[in-house]
């Protein structure tokens, strides 16, 4: 005889060792049966941070991860970073108590509807299979790319249960067959491709264990490369021109305007990565191959479903070899480079473009990165370099929520292999997230947390200030991150001055142990440029509206 709980945990031990949580009466069984188990276990301090942290794990590692939290509030403190695996398709399994099976309490709620809400498919064990349902839950998330819910109803979970035959993870989350380009689609594509002069290929997430085959198709057709945030550093290319989309250099944006096929691998064109609809010429064919039914954008000119692996490898047979030379005569000398401003903005304050590049010159090359959301969001991906696919997360752009990036340090931590983890927020998010500083500092062999510190909701005042609204709920009292930090038994750093980076210099040359926070004092002033696109583009829709209502 075993306990529900206890056959979970044996049944998850070989599928998803690794587990983030906080404990109450709704886990407490599962937690210890893990702990006997085996599991590594890491506490966090607030539960959203559990499912963000496996959320993470997952983005940086592929492998699944478990989040676990009690019933009711530990439950629904869970829910946002939940909306946003499940937005982001991340897989991961929450294991999270529930109502007794006998019905409501005055303190549950209905989890089952919430679940269903935010789209997260839900399995509920019983007495008599536990393991095999926790099987199957994992088996989902894996076979869907989903967040999968295992509800543990509280009477349940200490219960008693016979032993049950176990079955197969890897026939149960064998995937099904992905699909291939349909002949009349790759001989259209073929020869759009052969017919092109200047072709550029843009890969997303969808193309990230494509690496080779797209850039043996980019070099067979002579074509250029660029990637989105989500699959940024994938190819070692010469023609790459890193990343694309409102993150990109103005030298990159004029090729990628210079194409006149655009072959769209793996990425869903959203509207940061068309630039609101600037990116891609008019004229230009556009080709999108995904796998989803349809084009996700209606400037496609021919869609076709597919997986991004097997599609370029098919086109690479299919195509002929380019004769054009339209790489060869590109001036890519200034590709990569950025306005990286002057110390100081018109109020005095830093630049938070100066202070991002300064610190790409610090802190150590061998990284992950791991971001919050909110104005700043820019700054990371544009003036620091990453370590190759899979080491960049951003959980809560999905569902676009801020504060989630914070705990999301922890999980990339545990999936980062000895690498530096650096963690870029603003003042806002990092105080949202703020209960979870301990984890990190507990968990985090090697990390820098980058707070752009411009006390200000920061995109608020660029967005909403910016047309007038009142500034007083966008600010936010300057606060002594440094202080707090240190407070906790890790380094801090204030940076008012750039000489003031000499400290972060000093953690690294000592080697980078443990947790740097660099609170930089940045001015709300400099606005990205990706904002400007936004604000722009918001201009547009307010102007076509009045138009309407004429
Ligand atoms: C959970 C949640 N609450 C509120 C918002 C609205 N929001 C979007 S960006 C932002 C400001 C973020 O401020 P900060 O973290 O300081 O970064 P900054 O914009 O200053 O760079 C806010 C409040 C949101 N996206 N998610």
């Amino acid at each position: 005889m075993s306990s529900v709980s206890a056959a979970i945990a044996h049944a998850l031990k070989p599928v998803a060792p690794q587990i983030f949580g906080l404990m109450g009466n709704g886990n407490a069984h599962l937690l210890d049966a893990a702990i006997r188990a085996g599991f590594d276990y890491t506490a966090v301090r607030h539960e959203s941070a559990a499912v963000s942290a496996a959320d993470a794990y997952f983005r940086i590692s592929n492998q699944l991860a478990i989040a676990t939290t009690t019933y009711g509030a530990g439950y629904t403190n869970a829910v946002t970073a939940l909306a946003e695996a499940a937005a982001a398709r991340t897989p991961l399994l929450f294991v999270t108590g529930d109502a007794p099976s006998t019905g409501l309490r005055g303190w549950d709620v209905d989890q089952g509807a919430i679940d269903a809400g935010v789209r997260a498919p839900r399995y509920v064990v019983d007495r008599h299979t536990p393991g095999s349902t926790a099987l199957q839950a994992a088996a989902h998330a894996l076979r869907e790319q989903a967040p999968v819910v295992l509800a543990i109803p509280y009477d349940l979970a200490a219960a008693e249960c016979a032993g049950e035959e176990l079955p197969d993870l890897a026939s149960l989350a064998c995937l099904p067959p992905r699909p291939r380009l349909e002949p009349a689609a790759l001989a259209q594509i073929a020869t759009k491709l052969n017919a092109s002069k200047r072709t550029h290929i843009l890969y997303g997430r969808g193309a990230i264990d494509a690496a080779e085959q797209v850039k043996e198709l980019a070099q067979k057709l002579d074509a250029t490369t660029s990637g989105t945030l989500l699959a940024r550093d994938l190819l070692d290319y010469e023609f790459d021109l890193g990343i694309t989309g409102g993150f990109s250099t103005e030298a990159n944006a004029g090729i990628i305007a210079q194409a006149d096929t655009v072959l769209v691998l793996g990425a869903s064109l959203n509207q940061f990565t068309t630039r609101f609809g600037e990116l891609i010429n008019e004229s230009a064919t556009l080709i999108q191959i995904d796998l989803g039914p349809a084009a996700t954008n209606s400037r496609v000119d021919c869609f076709a479903t597919a997986e991004a692996q097997s599609a370029a490898r098919d086109l690479l047979d299919a195509v002929q070899l380019a004769e054009s030379s339209w790489c060869s005569g590109l001036d890519l000398s200034d590709l990569r480079s950025r306005p990286a401003g002057d110390e100081k903005a018109e109020d005095g304050l830093l630049d938070p473009r100066r202070v991002a590049s300064e610190l790409e010159k610090i802190l150590p090359a061998d990284r992950v990165l791991v971001q919050d959301g909110g104005h700043f969001i820019g700054w990371g991906p544009m003036y620091w370099s990453t370590t190759g696919a899979r080491s960049l997360a951003c959980v809560g752009t999905a569902y676009q929520s801020i504060g989630l990036g914070i705990a999301s340090m922890v999980g990339a931590g545990a999936a980062a292999e000895g690498r530096t983890v650096v963690l870029a927020a603003g003042d806002g998010g990092f105080l949202m997230g703020l209960a979870d500083l301990e984890s990190i500092i507990r968990t985090i062999d090697s990390g820098v947390i980058v707070i752009y510190n411009d006390s200000a909701y920061g995109a608020e005042v660029h967005q909403y200030g910016s047309i007038g609204l009142h500034e007083d709920p966008m600010l936010i009292p300057t606060v002594d991150f440094a202080g707090i930090a240190r407070s906790m038994g890790a380094t801090g750093v204030r940076v008012e001055e750039l000489a003031d980076l000499a400290g972060v210099r000093q953690w690294v040359a000592d080697g980078a142990r443990g947790v740097c926070l660099v609170d930089a004092r940045i001015s709300a002033r400099v606005r990205a440029p990706y904002m400007e696109e936004v604000l722009a583009a918001n201009k547009k829709a307010a102007a076509a509206l009045a138009l309407q209502s004429d």
